[in-house]
């Protein structure tokens, strides 16, 4: 009894498994945004609620997305094998179990942003096959799909029945490992239009690096920090590629990539940090973009009364909006087609992502854009805001101890203190460091390429032997010292003094 049912449970996987083996296949073939299993994920990464998201930057930071495809994944083997067991009682699960798995891959990737109609034959295709195998094939647990006429009054032998379930698990393996053929063969080739990518110079070059500046000025692209809520990353053709600059404006346009970089691209070192970021955190980073600047690109539509924000959408539908005011203002907001000399990694935004030094990412930096929307605040609330994040997001002055290391233990005497201090678009006029929660002393700030960008510090610290705290704060270029009060980076970004503990030896 408990073995049958066992048998059950093992093939309602094994029907699944070669369901999904088969949809993945199908999507990855023909199009791989209709893979459902990502769909449901994207959508779980969608409903979750803002603690829950925040949590999961937290806990995993970018690995979040792996575990969650695991989870969906066993969540489904448990359903999967619960819908065996239900079949070996009632045959009507048979057509049930994965009439009820398929409606959940078909809604989860009709409900996709850049969803199509034919989005859901994969899904379906899926279904099918596993409605199928449990109705047509005899397999261990459920030998007989519906009463035979003509079997064997024994029913089919465990022999039959062991070599059906081996049979469909080489084929669901083979198509798993088709689609993963397939799913490298895609990501080649994406790479392949992405290196044949040429950028022009700048018509504006970056500033030379000053001299002076230590190492880790700049981020290594592949060192700098990612943060969305992409669970595949989104590999766009630049060919393809279009912008639609629309909504409240006089002449709304369409542009191609060749269109945008004819423009004439500007070049600048700027500091880009994330809301989530808690005090002390890596969700920072400093690259040398190069764009196409945004404020006479959005003179050019003729900007209507009224309208205050600019909402951008990307290709998985995000949506980021930003003070038109604050786009206008003569900073340096752009649209990036380039990252440390290189065309935008995929990571990062590829073709083509928006920058606006002096906001959180959310607020101002819109990856894989492919949808610029004038409108206004009341109209419209962006991804994040609908979570409860603040509408507008000018970063928040912050400092970071880089060294020593948390629970370092460096030897007595001499030992530099040292780390960033970032407050983009006002710049930072001051950083001071407390030992022991004594008085501040200024730390030296050493050169930086402009209020964008983070500045680096240092402070000579003479270590006493014992146990030590050390914290730092900085001032912004208004003036205004970084607040001691501690907060979570909920709603509109973490503050409160960076403090270490070292035990100098
Ligand atoms: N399309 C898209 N753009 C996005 C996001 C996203 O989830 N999707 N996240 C934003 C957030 S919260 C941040 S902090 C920055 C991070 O950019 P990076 O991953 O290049 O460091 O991208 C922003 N742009
Ligand atoms: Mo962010």
């Amino acid at each position: 009894m408990i073995r049958r049912t066992l048998a059950a449970a093992g093939t309602g996987l094994l029907a699944a498994a070669a369901g999904v083996a088969a949809a993945e296949l199908l999507a990855t073939a023909t199009r791989p945004p209709a893979a459902p299993l990502v769909a449901v994920g994207a959508t779980v990464v969608d409903g979750a609620p803002t603690p829950v998201k925040e949590w999961a930057v937290r806990t995993f930071g970018t690995y979040d997305k792996p575990l969650l495809l695991g989870g969906i994944a066993l969540a489904l083997a448990v359903l999967a094998a619960v819908a065996g067991v239900l079949a070996r009682r009632r045959p009507a699960w048979r057509l049930l179990g994965p009439a009820v798995l398929g409606a959940v891959g078909v809604g989860a990737v009709l409900t996709r942003p850049d969803a199509r109609p034919t989005d859901a034959l994969p899904a379906l295709a899926g279904a099918v096959v596993a409605a199928g195998l449990l109705r047509r094939l005899p397999l261990p647990g459920l030998p007989r799909a519906r009463p035979a006429r003509t079997a064997e009054p024994s029913g089919p032998t465990r022999r039959v029945l062991l070599r059906n379930a081996t049979l469909v698990a080489l084929g669901t393996a083979l198509a798993g490992a088709g689609a993963g053929v397939l799913r490298r063969a895609n990501v080649a080739d994406a790479a392949r239009s992405r290196a044949a990518v040429r950028l022009p110079a700048p018509a504006s070059p970056a500033r030379p690096v000053p001299a002076g500046v230590a190492p880790g000025f700049r981020t290594p692209t592949a060192e700098f920090y990612r943060v969305d809520t992409a669970l595949t990353v989104p590999r766009l053709d630049v060919d393809s590629w279009r912008l639609r600059l629309h909504g409240l404006v006089a002449r709304p346009v369409e542009l191609r990539f060749a269109d945008l970089v004819d423009r004439g691209l500007i070049e600048r070192d700027i500091t880009l940090s994330c809301v989530s970021n808690e005090v002390g955190g890596p969700y920072v980073g400093t690259a040398r973009w190069l764009g196409t600047p945004l404020a006479p690109l959005l003179r050019a539509a003729g900007i209507r009364a009224g309208a205050d924000q600019l909402v951008a959408r990307s290709s998985e539908g995000m949506t980021i909006g930003t003070p038109i005011a604050t786009l206008l203002d003569g900073r340096d907001a752009m649209l990036a087609v380039g990252m440390n000399g290189e065309p935008l990694a995929f990571e990062h935004g590829f073709p083509v992502r928006m920058l606006t030094p002096g906001l959180y990412g959310y607020a101002g930096a819109c990856k894989w854009v492919t949808e610029l929307e004038v409108t206004t605040f009341d109209a419209f609330d962006a991804y994040w805001v609908r979570w409860g994040w603040a509408r507008q997001a000018p970063v928040r002055t912050a400092s970071r101890i880089d060294r020593p290391a948390p629970f370092a233990r460096p030897a007595a005497g001499p030992v530099t203190v040292a780390g960033v201090a970032w407050a983009q678009h006002r710049g930072i006029r001051a950083v001071e460091v407390s030992v022991d929660g004594g008085p501040w002393r200024p730390a030296e700030l050493l050169p930086t390429a402009s209020t964008d960008t983070w500045v680096q510090w240092r402070y000579a610290w003479s270590a006493p032997p014992g146990p030590h705290s050390l914290r730092v704060r900085a001032t912004d270029g208004t003036g205004a010292v970084q607040p001691e009060q501690r907060r979570t980076p909920f709603p509109d970004g973490a503050t409160g003094w960076h403090t270490i503990s070292v035990t100098v030896r």
